[in-house]
């Protein structure tokens, strides 16, 4: 999609009848009515991306377009939703920060039914919380280096609150992608994988429309890291980004940092003062990456040469930038929950199967073997990673308060969906069990969740 063109408003016009049938979000199939259009109405089918000139990457998208659509919903209004899968593999989507029941959540571990090819799914959503969201497909790659996340099924999905103060003058909505990976062996035998395309938006540095601006503009830029794998650090030469709020929940202290890191499935709202007319580079920090693809350009009214890149010295990013102190020795009444993660490598030139408190999934998520939760309880999640990789760990149907950091300091306010936590750190998080049915915790990261990193959490 260009950055500049953003779909029409959702039609409201099916609101009365939706109203009558959704006391809550629940899956009604049959009930949409056939003469109206959906509000929200995806086809997945297979795309030729156009990456570059030169860079065309067969994969599968949504509505002919990578990233999808952006869908701009009301908060708390149900809508209807039409899912037709067009491609050869059965599909599922997963609406990534939203308080959904299990059924149309979006992962099969929770007990969505997954939408076989050729089929059709519809069903009733009411979309909450807030923020800035995003849906994503929720399959298995495995060896795949073009299936489930490393393809172009993600997209923008914005639910407005009640009442939007819209402190800024047009929103940016930007989509991280990695594409065309290969799994490659390190010196100790583990196989990551390496990828020769990245973009933004779905193009690569130069491909694409720049983004065009005024002078003097307020820009909020919505930026989403859709990677399948990796973690990206993003900079705008010539400004900076005043982060107002993270994976789309906004943040007890709005601080303005000079780069933006994100994990997988990671979003960052800021909003970029236009103070420094010319045309820039907004690009991944790390040259390599960049050079690779990760970029876009950000062009002033009137303004013209080429692009300009500021290399910065180094990568700085802080979560407790954006958190309140935490009261000393104020300690908690959640209850713990310990979750462990290690791998267990099955031998050179082989994957590892990663582990949560000693077991893969779906081992570790039998009555006997995963947490129990109880409606109305506060826990809190105590992530030790005694792995040698970092994990950017996401908690299905809930948000989260990040509450203990890998240094041990202890923060509040800071809510989101998604945390990364690194190798051989500890980071605790805290959530109230409010949204029953089955709950899948995971890290995000595509090639770890398909060798066992995902664990269900079950209401008692
Ligand atoms: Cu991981």
């Amino acid at each position: 999609m260009r950055t500049q063109t953003y779909p029409p408003a959702l039609t409201r016009r099916r609101f009365t009848q939706l109203a009558g049938l959704a006391a809550g979000s629940l899956a009604l199939p049959g009930t949409v009515h056939a003469a109206t259009a959906p509000d929200i109405s995806l086809e997945i089918a297979p795309y030729l991306l156009e990456a570059s000139p030169k860079h065309h990457i067969k994969t599968v998208a949504y509505n002919g377009q990578v990233p999808g659509p952006l869908f701009r919903v009301r908060e708390g209004q149900p809508l209807s939703v039409e899912i037709r899968n067009r491609s050869a593999d059965p599909e599922v989507v997963h609406w990534h920060g939203l308080f959904l029941p299990p059924k149309i959540d979006g992962a099969m571990e929770e007990g969505t039914p997954m939408i076989a090819p050729g089929e059709t799914t519809q069903y009733i959503m009411t979309p909450e919380p807030s923020g800035f969201r995003w849906y994503h497909t929720h399959t298995f790659a495995g060896k795949n280096l073009t299936k489930a996340q490393y393809g172009g099924l993600h997209g923008f999905l914005l639910i407005e609150p009640r009442d939007n103060p819209a402190p800024y003058d047009r929103e940016v909505f930007l989509g991280l992608h990695d594409w065309r990976g290969q799994f490659l062996g390190s010196d100790d035998g583990y196989m990551n994988p390496v990828y020769d395309v990245t973009t933004i938006n779905g193009k690569m540095l130069g491909s694409g429309d720049p983004v065009k601006v005024k002078q003097g503009q307020r820009v909020m830029m919505h930026i989403l890291n859709s990677s399948p794998t990796e973690v990206h650090w993003i900079s705008l030469s010539g400004h900076s980004f005043q982060v107002i709020a993270l994976d789309g929940n906004a943040v007890p202290r709005p601080h303005s940092v000079p780069m933006l890191r994100l994990a997988p499935a990671e979003r960052v709202s800021a909003i970029v003062e236009m103070n420094n007319p010319g045309v820039w580079i907004l690009g991944e920090v790390r040259k390599h990456v960049q050079a690779t693809g990760m970029g876009i350009v950000i062009e002033y009214e009137n303004a013209s040469g080429k692009p300009t890149w500021t290399q910065p010295k180094e990568l700085v990013w802080d979560y407790r930038q954006f958190a309140n102190v935490a009261d000393a020795g104020a300690g908690s009444t959640a209850k713990t929950i310990e979750l462990t993660f290690d791998s267990k490598f099955q031998g050179h030139g082989n994957e590892e199967l990663w582990r949560i408190n000693g077991l893969s999934y779906p081992q570790n998520s039998t009555p006997e073997t995963s947490p129990l939760l109880h409606a109305g309880e506060r826990y809190r999640l105590v992530m030790i990673n005694k792995s040698m990789d970092d994990h950017p760990m996401h908690l299905h149907r809930h948000t989260f308060e990040v509450r203990r950091l890998e240094d041990g300091a202890e923060i509040a306010g800071l809510r989101k969906d998604v945390v990364l936590v690194h190798a051989g750190k500890t980071v605790e998080v805290e959530f109230v069990a409010d949204n029953p049915g089955k709950t899948l915790f995971h890290c995000h990261q595509q090639d770890h969740m398909d060798r066992g990193f995902m664990m269900v959490f079950d209401y008692a």
